[in-house]
């Protein structure tokens, strides 16, 4: 999935040839998945949503993407400001507890604030073990928050417990777009998420999306925290009625 926008990656197609549906297709050779991924891609995604009853859940999601990007203030955005997560210093991550009503359901989202620093590498791993989702996030005017998505969604693929997990890509900092602050273009955003999304589609039956937010005005944070939500939801109801028959 290589970005055809920037002609610094064009020698660096080795590293860059094996994606993340690559990693994770070895990955499924090797583990015994139980998931038939012909019925995978024929049945529509709303089919696994509308039609059930209400349920509660317990969702454990990731906040991943470079350092600066927003992920904590996003997080703080949402939650409200009195509400203090529980900071782990010898990881440089904290996690919070929130209940949210999502349709007719009943959400609690477990949210794991993840350094993004490469000293935390190792030990951040550990975190995505059994995490369902994850908002991965750049900062739209920084190009290499950007170019970096790639290795956050590797990261998050080769180290969850549950196969391929929904995402969304959170653009973030819009309110210095408007300011005139230079940004990555719209459409670079939509064509690369597209892109990605189309596969994800073909492949595991959910479609990346993203959107774009502002932690700082607080524009559209809490939809992104509830779409992911959705798509949670909706894949895990999937993969039920998958299993089943
Ligand atoms: P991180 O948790 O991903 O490392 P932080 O990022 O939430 O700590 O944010 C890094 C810096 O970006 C902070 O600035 C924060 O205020 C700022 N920031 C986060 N989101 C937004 C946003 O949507 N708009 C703007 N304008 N700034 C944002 P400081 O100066 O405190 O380091
Ligand atoms: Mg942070």
């Amino acid at each position: 999935m290589q970005d055809s926008h920037d002609e610094n990656d064009q020698n660096n197609d080795k590293d860059n040839s094996s994606t993340f549906y690559d990693l994770w297709e070895d990955i499924k050779k090797d583990s015994s998945s139980d998931i038939n991924q012909e019925l995978l891609e024929e049945i529509p995604e709303e089919d696994f949503f509308k039609d059930d009853q209400s349920r509660d859940y317990n969702i454990k999601i990731i906040l991943a993407g470079d350092g600066a990007v927003g992920k904590t203030s996003l997080r703080q955005r949402y939650l409200g400001k009195n509400f203090s997560g529980n900071y782990q210093q010898t990881i440089g991550s904290d996690f919070a507890v929130y209940e949210e009503t999502v349709g007719s359901n009943k959400v609690k989202f477990i949210i794991w604030d993840l350094a993004g620093q490469p000293r935390f590498n190792e030990v951040r791993k550990v975190f995505y073990q059994g995490c369902q989702g994850a908002l991965i996030l750049f900062d739209i005017t920084n190009y290499s928050s950007f170019k970096n998505l790639e290795h956050w969604i590797n990261e998050l693929w080769l180290n969850s417990t549950k196969g391929p997990l929904p995402f969304i890509i959170v653009a973030n900092k819009t309110d210095l777009q408007e300011l005139g602050i230079p940004s990555v273009s719209k459409r670079i955003i939509q064509d690369y998420v597209h892109k990605i999304g189309q596969e994800t589609l073909k492949r595991y039956h959910f479609r990346v999306r993203s959107i774009f937010t502002s932690a700082k005005t607080g524009e559209n944070v809490e939809t992104a925290f509830k779409r992911l939500a959705i798509q949670i939801i909706a894949h895990t109801r999937y993969l039920e009625k998958i299993r089943e028959r």
